[in-house]
Protein backbone atom coordinates (compact mmCIF):
# COMPACT_ATOMS: atom_id res chain seq x y z
CA UNK A 1 0.00 0.00 0.00
CA UNK A 2 1.75 3.24 -1.30
CA UNK A 3 1.71 6.13 0.89
CA UNK A 4 -0.55 9.53 -0.54
CA UNK A 5 0.92 12.24 -1.83
CA UNK A 6 0.15 15.23 0.07
CA UNK A 7 -2.18 16.92 -2.20
CA UNK A 8 -4.28 13.15 -2.05
CA UNK A 9 -3.86 13.31 1.27
CA UNK A 10 -5.66 16.73 1.88
CA UNK A 11 -8.28 15.51 -0.65
CA UNK A 12 -9.44 12.21 1.14
CA UNK A 13 -8.93 13.93 4.64
CA UNK A 14 -11.68 17.02 3.85
CA UNK A 15 -14.72 14.71 4.39
CA UNK A 16 -13.00 13.21 7.83
CA UNK A 17 -13.42 16.64 9.60
CA UNK A 18 -13.04 14.96 12.98
CA UNK A 19 -9.84 13.72 12.57
CA UNK A 20 -6.10 15.82 13.42
CA UNK A 21 -3.87 15.58 10.70
CA UNK A 22 0.02 15.38 11.62
CA UNK A 23 1.56 15.80 8.70
CA UNK A 24 5.03 15.42 9.89
CA UNK A 25 4.28 11.41 10.59
CA UNK A 26 2.03 10.43 8.24
CA UNK A 27 -0.68 9.77 10.47
CA UNK A 28 -4.44 11.03 11.36
CA UNK A 29 -6.21 10.77 15.11
CA UNK A 30 -9.64 11.10 16.79
CA UNK A 31 -10.73 10.97 20.13
CA UNK A 32 -13.95 8.76 20.86
CA UNK A 33 -16.07 9.61 23.91
CA UNK A 34 -19.08 6.48 24.73
CA UNK A 35 -21.43 6.97 27.85
CA UNK A 36 -19.58 4.32 29.99
CA UNK A 37 -16.71 1.35 29.71
CA UNK A 38 -19.18 -0.82 27.78
CA UNK A 39 -19.71 1.25 24.82
CA UNK A 40 -16.17 1.96 24.40
CA UNK A 41 -15.18 -1.33 24.63
CA UNK A 42 -17.87 -2.80 22.50
CA UNK A 43 -16.53 0.05 19.70
CA UNK A 44 -13.12 -1.49 20.27
CA UNK A 45 -14.38 -5.16 19.34
CA UNK A 46 -16.19 -4.29 16.33
CA UNK A 47 -12.67 -2.19 15.03
CA UNK A 48 -10.60 -5.05 15.91
CA UNK A 49 -12.43 -7.61 14.05
CA UNK A 50 -12.70 -5.64 11.09
CA UNK A 51 -8.69 -4.69 11.38
CA UNK A 52 -7.76 -8.18 11.80
CA UNK A 53 -9.67 -9.27 8.43
CA UNK A 54 -8.10 -6.39 6.61
CA UNK A 55 -4.74 -6.32 8.48
CA UNK A 56 -4.42 -3.02 8.72
CA UNK A 57 -4.33 -1.98 12.64
CA UNK A 58 -4.75 1.01 15.03
CA UNK A 59 -2.48 2.53 17.66
CA UNK A 60 -4.66 2.89 20.10
CA UNK A 61 -5.49 3.15 23.91
CA UNK A 62 -8.76 2.86 26.42
CA UNK A 63 -9.35 4.61 29.79
CA UNK A 64 -13.02 4.27 30.73
CA UNK A 65 -15.26 5.42 28.33
CA UNK A 66 -12.52 6.97 26.09
CA UNK A 67 -10.89 5.43 23.00
CA UNK A 68 -7.91 7.43 20.91
CA UNK A 69 -7.26 6.10 17.75
CA UNK A 70 -4.27 6.77 15.82
CA UNK A 71 -4.29 5.93 12.04
CA UNK A 72 -0.69 5.19 10.13
CA UNK A 73 0.33 2.68 7.85
CA UNK A 74 3.55 1.42 8.86
CA UNK A 75 4.70 -0.67 5.64
CA UNK A 76 4.15 2.70 3.86
CA UNK A 77 5.90 4.96 6.38
CA UNK A 78 2.88 7.26 6.22
CA UNK A 79 -0.82 7.19 5.84
CA UNK A 80 -2.13 5.46 2.97
CA UNK A 81 -6.05 4.53 1.33
CA UNK A 82 -6.17 2.02 4.31
CA UNK A 83 -5.87 4.82 6.94
CA UNK A 84 -8.65 6.81 5.40
CA UNK A 85 -11.03 3.22 5.21
CA UNK A 86 -10.57 2.51 8.61
CA UNK A 87 -11.20 6.16 9.91
CA UNK A 88 -14.43 6.23 7.99
CA UNK A 89 -15.31 2.51 8.83
CA UNK A 90 -14.63 3.74 13.20
CA UNK A 91 -16.77 7.02 12.34
CA UNK A 92 -19.80 4.88 11.17
CA UNK A 93 -19.55 2.18 14.15
CA UNK A 94 -19.43 5.00 16.39
CA UNK A 95 -22.37 7.51 14.43
CA UNK A 96 -24.63 4.30 15.63
CA UNK A 97 -23.41 4.18 19.28
CA UNK A 98 -24.72 7.57 19.25
CA UNK A 99 -27.79 6.76 17.62
CA UNK A 100 -30.94 6.98 20.61
CA UNK A 101 -31.80 3.22 20.37
CA UNK A 102 -27.98 1.80 20.99
CA UNK A 103 -27.38 0.36 24.58
N1 LIG B 1 -1.24 -2.11 10.40
C1 LIG B 1 -0.86 -0.86 10.10
N2 LIG B 1 -1.49 0.18 10.65
N3 LIG B 1 0.15 -0.65 9.25
C2 LIG B 1 0.82 -1.65 8.67
O1 LIG B 1 1.74 -1.39 7.90
C3 LIG B 1 0.44 -2.98 8.98
C4 LIG B 1 -0.62 -3.17 9.90
N4 LIG B 1 1.02 -4.00 8.42
N5 LIG B 1 -0.97 -4.42 10.25
C5 LIG B 1 0.58 -5.36 8.55
C6 LIG B 1 -0.20 -5.57 9.83
C7 LIG B 1 1.82 -6.24 8.40
O2 LIG B 1 2.73 -6.00 9.44
C8 LIG B 1 1.50 -7.71 8.33
C9 LIG B 1 2.76 -8.51 8.22
O3 LIG B 1 0.69 -7.92 7.22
Amino acid sequence: MNRLSPEHARELLAPLQRWRHDDQRGAIAREFVFADFKQAFAFMTQLALMAETSDHHPEWSNVYNRVDITLTTHDAGGLSQRDIAFAHYADAAFDRFMLPSAT
